[in-house]
């Protein structure tokens, strides 16, 4: 192989995090790599959905608050972080009901879809 030569694989879909085994074949041979790729476990989730549904609506500040000041777990810190800040707080509440009624700046990335959370911070993910 030489530099600038492209390699093209087929990657199956896998549910599981892990190390897989990589088979090489060329016009050579085969030969079996054990563990040399691995699976991570990365969750996807929509920012300010923190009823963990997947939509955004009245119902997720109302739940912020709810847990905030009456007690409970979040199902997933980072998705009620509205603000990205690295903290749930009354703050993240406020931001989903601006964004939702008062024409107000949108819950950080990832909205309006879900992803992955691509600022790290101390929140535990989702599950
Ligand atoms: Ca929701
Ligand atoms: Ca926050």
């Amino acid at each position: 192989m030489q530099s600038g030569q492209r390699i093209a694989f087929l990657m199956p879909r896998r549910d599981e995090p892990g190390a897989v085994e990589v088979r090489v074949e060329n016009r050579y041979g085969s030969t079996a790599l054990p563990d040399a790729f691995t699976y991570l476990q990365v969750r996807t989730f929509l920012r300010g959905d923190s009823n963990t549904d997947l939509r955004l609506s009245i119902t997720d500040p109302i739940h912020t608050l709810y847990t905030l000041f009456l007690g409970g777990a979040f199902s997933c810190d980072d998705a009620s972080d509205s603000d990205d800040d690295g903290q749930v707080a009354i703050t993240d509440a406020i931001r989903t009901l601006g964004y939702l009624y008062l024409g107000g700046p949108p819950p950080a990335p990832p909205f309006p879809a879900p992803g992955i959370d691509e600022t790290p911070d101390g929140l535990a993910g989702c599950p």
